[in-house]
C-alpha cells in the first residue's frame, strides 16, 4: 500500500480522470494532495515541470495529463495530441525520475493496439500492426508514454507503471460536440434536442463500431488498486471486457434522455476503429474488477450534466 500521509501528485486534476482520480484519494484519506493548473505550469515545459517537482517533491505521482478529445479531435489536430503528449509524458517522467518518485502510475489509452488487433485486445496485441489512423498521433505519444516507464524501470529500477483504458465517460466530461468523445456527445444532442422539441438526432458514422464503456470512477479505484498493489513492468488493460455498438448505445442514452428521439446516421463522419474491447483477465487476475453497469453510469452521468447545466460548470 503506498503511504496516505505522504505527498501525492496529480498530473491533470482538472480532466476527467484526474478529478475522479482526486475524489477518490480523498475518500480514502489521503492527506497531502499536490495538483497545479495549466495557467500556472505548462507540462509540456521541462525546465518548469523540473522546478515544481523540486518545490513540491511528491513521493508518488498520478500521470493522467494530457491534450485528449474524441475522434474529430484526435483526425483533425494530430499534431497537437502527438507533440503535447509526447512532451507532457517526458517532463514529467523524467522529474519523477530525477527527484526520486517512489512510484508513478501512466495513464495511457486502448488506442495504443493495432486497429485490426484480434478482439477482446490482450496488453501483448502492442507493436504488432498498423495503428488506426483517426488516432494515430495520440496513440504513438501514448505507446511512447508505456515505453518511457518500461525503460526508466529497466535503466534505473524507477517504480513506473502503466494502466491502459478504455473509452471512459463520467461526471466532469467534456460535452462538447465537436471535439469531445460519443458518449457526452450523444447525451448533450439528445437533451438539446429534447428542450427544442426536435424529433431527430445526429449519430455520427455507421453506428455499426463497437465500443467499451467503463465509468470514470472505476478506473480511478483501479489506478488506486495498481498503486497500491502493482510494480512490473508490463501495461495493464482498464475495461469492463463488455462492449457494444454506437447504434445500440445511442438507443440506450436516448431512452434515458429522450425516448422520442429519432437516430439519424451522418455517415460523412468516420467510424474509426471498428471494434475496440479489452481482455482484462490481466487485471481480474490481480483481483480487480468494474462495478458499475452502464445503464448505472449513465444514469449517474446525465444527473450530473444536469447539475452542472444548472451551475454553469460544463465544458462545452
Ligand atoms: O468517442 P469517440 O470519438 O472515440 O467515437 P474513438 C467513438 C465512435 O462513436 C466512433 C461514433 O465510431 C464515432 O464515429 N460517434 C457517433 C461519435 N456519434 C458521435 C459523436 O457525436 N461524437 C463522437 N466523438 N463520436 C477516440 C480516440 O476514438 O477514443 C482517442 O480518438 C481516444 O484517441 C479515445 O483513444 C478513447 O474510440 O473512436
Amino acid at each position: 500500500m503506498i503511504d496516505r500521509q505522504a505527498p501525492v501528485f496529480v498530473a491533470g486534476h482538472r480532466g476527467l480522470v484526474g478529478s475522479s482520480i482526486v475524489r477518490r484519494l480523498e475518500a480514502d484519506g489521503f492527506s497531502d494532495l499536490r495538483t497545479v493548473g495549466r495557467d500556472a505550469l505548462d507540462l509540456r515545459d521541462q525546465a518548469a515541470v523540473d522546478a515544481w517537482f523540486d518545490v513540491e517533491r511528491p513521493r508518488y505521482v498520478f500521470l493522467v495529463a494530457g491534450t485528449v478529445g474524441g475522434i474529430h479531435a484526435n483526425s483533425t489536430r494530430p499534431a497537437e495530441f502527438l507533440y503535447d503528449n509526447l512532451m507532457i509524458h517526458s517532463t514529467v517522467v523524467q522529474a519523477a525520475h530525477r527527484t526520486g518518485v517512489d512510484k508513478l502510475l501512466y495513464l495511457g489509452s486502448s488506442c495504443i493496439y493495432p486497429r485490426h488487433a484480434d478482439q477482446p485486445i490482450t496488453e501483448e496485441a502492442l507493436l504488432t500492426g498498423p495503428l488506426e489512423p483517426t488516432n494515430e498521433g495520440y496513440a504513438l505519444a501514448k505507446i511512447a508514454g508505456i515505453k518511457l516507464c518500461e525503460t526508466y524501470r529497466r535503466q534505473y529500477g524507477d517504480d513506473f507503471i502503466s494502466a491502459m483504458p478504455t473509452n471512459l465517460y463520467g461526471p466532469g466530461d467534456n460535452f462538447d460536440l465537436e471535439g469531445g468523445h460519443v458518449l457526452p456527445a450523444l447525451m448533450r444532442r439528445f437533451h438539446e434536442a429534447r428542450e427544442a422539441g426536435a424529433a431527430s438526432v445526429t449519430v455520427w458514422g455507421t453506428g455499426t463500431a463497437r465500443r467499451e464503456f467503463l465509468h470514470v470512477d472505476d478506473l480511478a479505484d483501479a489506478c488506486l488498486f495498481l498503486m497500491d498493489r502493482y510494480s512490473e513492468a508490463g501495461h495493464v488493460n482498464v475495461g469492463t471486457g463488455v462492449d457494444l455498438t454506437i447504434r445500440e448505445l445511442a438507443e440506450t442514452v436516448r431512452d434515458l434522455v429522450h425516448p422520442e428521439g429519432e437516430l439519424v446516421f451522418d455517415t460523412s463522419r468516420p467510424d474509426g476503429m471498428p471494434r475496440k474491447v479489452l481482455d482484462v483477465s490481466r487485471l481480474t487476475d490481480l483481483g480487480w474488477t468494474a462495478t458499475t453497469s452502464l445503464a448505472e453510469g449513465l444514469a449517474d452521468t446525465y444527473r450530473w450534466y444536469l447539475e452542472a447545466a444548472e451551475r454553469g460548470v460544463l465544458r462545452l
